[in-house]
């Protein structure tokens, strides 16, 4: 067994399910490595009836969770983050192992984790109602905000453990209580996090169940949450498709959700843009985590003036691209996740190819002796387009990068907008008019929308998340918060007599 795992108190095997006891019971599930596709350990999936007894706990724990005072819930994260940062090397280590991401952005992802705890130690004093002027004699009108209930969140692989801890240092301090089913993909690391949690909330006394597990199928444990009442909130990250299928079955029981679907990032560069930002910010969003983002640039827009220049610049890059084992530093990219994500990659670019695409660069598998045996190591892929042809609409989770030229800086926008998908946008412009009217009501129609900077890597402190096929759903920062409560308003008479609002009277 990789020593990582057992620092992170794994073993060879390992049950998938927690409610403050480990339980497991159901498929046997080897997990892999896509570094080089050799056996990390295994994960028993939890039964439909694990996960009932998980539910229960989770909800049960929910009742008592709920009435400790915010701030005291506040110091439960702040020992989290502390928690992480301690094990944010190991943490990294596995996140690198089991999803393949290179280890600077793996200890990217852990910095997110324990930013967001920070963050939260700061909301747990801060989650403040409005009081507001009544229209009555001596009344008054106050919001306030309570916990919510349980929070299913469910995770993709791509970011196998900051979309959990967004999700779980906001509901923890908003009084919720957190179940996690996170990627078949990534189940080790989710097992690691809850242990993390497991020692916190034991180390002060309170139920362990508040962080449950439960790691199984969508279509099967996936589903259990999305149609139990318990679960007041479901924060689904994943696939347009998955999110319709989420979204609608936690519709139907009016539950909540938040949803982080498909991305298909773009990045404008203009004719008054400083060449190096432009070349800089999008190498990394389209090759960072092997396009594997949901934030990753997909998309350039060049003003058709520059274009020659900045596509022989990019292409230099794109051609000394160091592309490896994910844990070496002098590599850049690492592996796709697994076979299917390259079987994908590639129909994208033959597709793209027909419709009349020109591949510029890249976009095959790469082979031993250059990347290790197992793994699904690939070319980043360039690909010049006249537009937003059919295939360039779609999200294709991998590293293929299509360019684009554009006269004017509306058509830019318009080209931008173009597609179904709203999470992330950026320009790359050094004149101010331009930069202003994308971030007008007239420009990005996307949840992000930055300037001089790229589409990925957002910041803890805002809200995360995007409009359109995107889902709407909002995490993180910001007043995102406010998605894990229950808002509600008071009318409170202290006048002695009973007046109705809208000066209705009442003869009696
Ligand atoms: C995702 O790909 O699901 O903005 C999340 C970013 C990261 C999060 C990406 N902070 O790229």
């Amino acid at each position: 067994m990789n020593p990582i795992l057992k620092t992170l108190g794994l073993s060879d095997e390992n049950p998938g399910g927690f409610d403050g006891q480990w339980v497991g019971g159901g498929r046997m599930q080897t997990v892999t490595s896509p570094i080089d596709g050799q056996p990390l350990a295994t994960v028993a999936n939890v039964t439909p009836q694990a996960f009932e007894a998980i539910l229960a706990k989770s909800h049960a724990a929910f009742q008592t969770w709920r009435l400790v005072p915010a701030p005291k819930r506040g110091e439960v994260v702040k020992a989290l983050g502390d928690e992480l940062r301690k094990h944010k090397a190991a943490l990294a280590e596995l996140v690198t192992l089991e999803m393949g991401k290179t280890l600077r952005e793996g200890l990217g992802e852990v910095q997110e984790m324990i930013d967001i705890c920070d963050f939260a130690v700061g909301l747990s004093r801060q989650l403040y109602g409005l009081t507001m002027p009544s229209e009555r004699k001596q009344h008054r009108l106050q919001e306030q905000w309570h916990p919510l209930g349980v929070v299913g969140v469910i995770t993709a692989f791509n970011f196998p453990v900051a979309v959990w801890s967004w999700n779980t240092a906001l509901a923890l301090v908003c009084g919720d209580t957190v179940l996690w089913k996170p990627s078949s993909k990534t189940p080790l690391t989710a097992i690691a996090c809850t242990k993390i949690a497991e020692k916190v909330l034991r180390g002060f006394g309170f139920d362990p169940a508040i962080c449950s597990l439960a790691i199984g199928r969508g279509s099967d444990i996936g589903d259990l949450i999305n149609t139990d009442p318990r679960v007041a909130l479901v924060s689904y990250t994943g696939s347009v498709s998955g999110g319709r299928h989420v979204g609608s079955l936690v519709q139907q029981r009016f539950g909540r959700h938040i949803l982080e679907l498909g991305g298909n990032g773009a990045v404008i560069v203009s004719d008054k843009a400083d060449l190096d930002i432009a070349l800089r910010s999008i190498y990394f969003g389209a090759i960072g985590t092997s396009g594997q983002r949901c934030t990753s640039t997909r998309r350039v827009i060049v003003q058709e003036s520059v274009l020659p220049a900045f596509r022989e610049r990019l292409l230099e890059l794109y051609r000394k691209t160091p592309i490896g084992d994910p844990r070496e530093n002098q590599y850049l990219m690492g592996p796709l996740v697994d076979q299917e994500a390259v079987d994908t990659m590639l129909a994208a670019i033959a597709t793209v190819k027909a419709q009349g695409g020109k591949v510029l660069h890249g976009g095959e598998k790469l082979a031993p002796p250059s990347v290790l045996a197992g793994g699904c190591y690939v070319t980043p892929c360039l690909v010049e387009v006249p537009g937003n042809l059919d295939i360039v609409k779609e999200e294709t989770f991998a590293p293929v990068l299509y360019l684009m030229p554009y006269r004017t800086i509306e058509e830019a926008i318009a080209l931008q907008n173009d597609v179904s998908q709203g999470l992330s946008s950026a320009i790359i412009t050094n004149d101010q008019r331009e930069s202003e009217l994308f971030l007008s009501a007239a420009g990005s129609d996307c949840g992000l929308a930055n300037v001089n900077t790229g589409t990925s890597g957002a910041e803890i402190g805002g809200a995360f998340g995007g409009e359109k096929e995107t889902g709407g759903g909002r995490e993180s920062g910001s007043d995102a918060w406010k998605a894990y409560m229950r808002r509600q308003t008071s009318a409170i008479n202290f006048s002695g007599k009973v007046e109705l609002a809208q000066g209705i009277t009442l003869d009696i």
